[in-house]
């Protein structure tokens, strides 16, 4: 039995739901499984062939009405990044950092000629689009970035540099947000522009199936309309992390499920004191107790996923279900490591591959310690942030 058969999850999706779950499930066991090993060893993804390919199966900026983009629920949305994850969190991390972070940005804070000139031609995924928050000094705070952004007549002068920006050296615009005299603004950068230059991370052990880079940005000169004109201080950055947190809320679940299936599927293959490993009590307490935190995580997902589209969803619940799922994902996979031995600290099985993707996923988009800060001050009125 499937571990989501156990919640009765199917009879609470729609058939379009289903069907788009399907679609995209095919597409990553047909075109991203077999080399996922390859990729991930390699620490190479052919990331602009990728994004044209998801560009057609329509699901980057799905959830963005108009400009080319499908205007799917938050839920369809949601079980896409799932299947993606499932994947590989790297797969959910370029169409998370296209759709939810880059479009989104142009979607709600951006000029009508900013979202004409490039949503389109990014839900294709023909241009990449990166985002541009985090610094060498400020992550969990970026309210104390340094990239500074200043007047010189009408043109705008960016400096500062920006770390771990997933996609930044392949993208063709970068959104980065510096701080200005009238506070933090968001500023389309296209690549190329004299003194905007990007560094790949190298040696990562983590999300190895995913670009990582530096963006630096030496005195670059911008016209005035590469500001976002609606966005205004940290909200304006924050209000895109919503977006992406909750695709990582379902997303995480792909992860563990992917894990969970090939554990059981292991399980029952894998002889052990001559008898098969999946009939030990030991055994099937893990497996029990994984198929329930991930049953409970999809619910979470799936409930997030209805407020959401019914435009009631709220930050702090985001933060809800990006803590519980990513905290649940990790040690699913980390069980299951367990249950295949030696077995599962090699690529021939999609486990260690998740369990070390995970480590990125719990630290990016707010570490799980932010989150519990966020719900605590929710709980408490008080922040203790500082
Ligand atoms: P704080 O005083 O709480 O808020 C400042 C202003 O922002 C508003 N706000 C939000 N607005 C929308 N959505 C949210 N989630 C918001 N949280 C806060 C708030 O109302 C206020 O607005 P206003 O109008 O009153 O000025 O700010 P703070 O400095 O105390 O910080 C709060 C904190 C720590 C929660 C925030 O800084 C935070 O979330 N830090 C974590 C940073 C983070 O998540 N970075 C992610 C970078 S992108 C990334 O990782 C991509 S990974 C690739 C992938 O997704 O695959
Ligand atoms: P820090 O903020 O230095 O945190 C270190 C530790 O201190 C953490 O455990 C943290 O929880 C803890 N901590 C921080 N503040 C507090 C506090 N007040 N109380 C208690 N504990 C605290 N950023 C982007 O802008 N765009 C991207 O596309 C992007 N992609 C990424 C891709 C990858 C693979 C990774 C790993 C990161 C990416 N990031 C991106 C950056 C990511 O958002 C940051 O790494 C994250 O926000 C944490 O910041 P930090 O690494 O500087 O850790």
């Amino acid at each position: 039995m499937h571990p989501t058969a156990l919640f009765g999850i199917d009879g609470l999706l729609s058939d379009e739901e289903r069907e788009i779950r399907a679609t995209v499930r095919r597409f990553c066991d047909t075109e991203l499984r077999p080399h996922l090993p390859e990729w991930f060893d390699e620490g190479h993804l052919p990331a602009r062939e990728l994004a044209q390919r998801l560009g057609s199966l329509g699901v980057l900026g799905m959830h963005l009405e108009g400009y080319g983009c499908a205007g799917m629920g938050a839920v369809s949305y949601g079980l896409a990044c799932l299947e993606l994850e499932g994947a590989d969190s790297g797969l959910r991390s370029l169409v998370s950092v296209q759709g939810s972070l880059a479009m989104f940005a142009i979607w709600k804070h951006g000029s009508e000629e900013q979202k004409q000139q490039w949503l389109p031609a990014m839900a294709r995924g023909e241009a990449i689009g990166c985002f541009g928050l985090t610094e060498p000094d400020f992550g969990s705070d970026p309210a104390g970035m340094r990239t500074r952004a200043r007047r010189d007549g009408s043109d705008w002068i960016l400096s500062g540099t920006k770390m771990w920006i997933t996609n930044g050296s392949i993208a063709d615009i970068a959104v980065v947000w510096a701080r200005t005299d009238d506070g933090i603004r968001g500023f389309l950068v296209p690549a190329g522009t004299p003194g905007f230059q990007t560094r790949d991370i190298d040696r990562k052990l983590s999300l190895r199936a995913s670009v990582t880079s530096e963006l630096v940005l030496d005195e670059v000169r911008l016209p005035a309309e590469a500001m976002l004109p609606q966005a205004r201080g940290l909200s304006g950055p924050l209000s895109c992390l919503n977006e992406a947190r909750f695709g990582i809320v379902f997303g995480a679940i792909g992860a563990a499920l992917d894990c969970l299936e090939a554990t059981i599927d292991y399980v029952g293959q894998r002889q052990v004191f001559d008898r098969p490993l999946a009939s030990y009590q030991l055994t099937q307490q893990k497996l029990a107790d994984m198929a329930l935190e991930t049953g409970k995580a999809l619910l979470l997902a799936l409930h997030l996923g209805r407020l959401k589209e019914a435009g009631t969803i709220t930050p702090e619940q985001v933060s809800v279900g990006k803590l519980n799922n990513v905290r649940e994902a990790i040690e699913i996979a980390r069980t299951c490591r367990t249950l295949l031995g030696a077995n599962g600290i090699t690529l021939e099985y999609p486990v260690i591959r998740h369990a070390t993707n995970l480590e990125s996923v719990l630290t990016y988009e707010g570490t799980s310690e932010v989150h519990s800060l966020v719900i605590g001050r929710a709980l408490t009125g008080t922040s203790a942030f500082q």
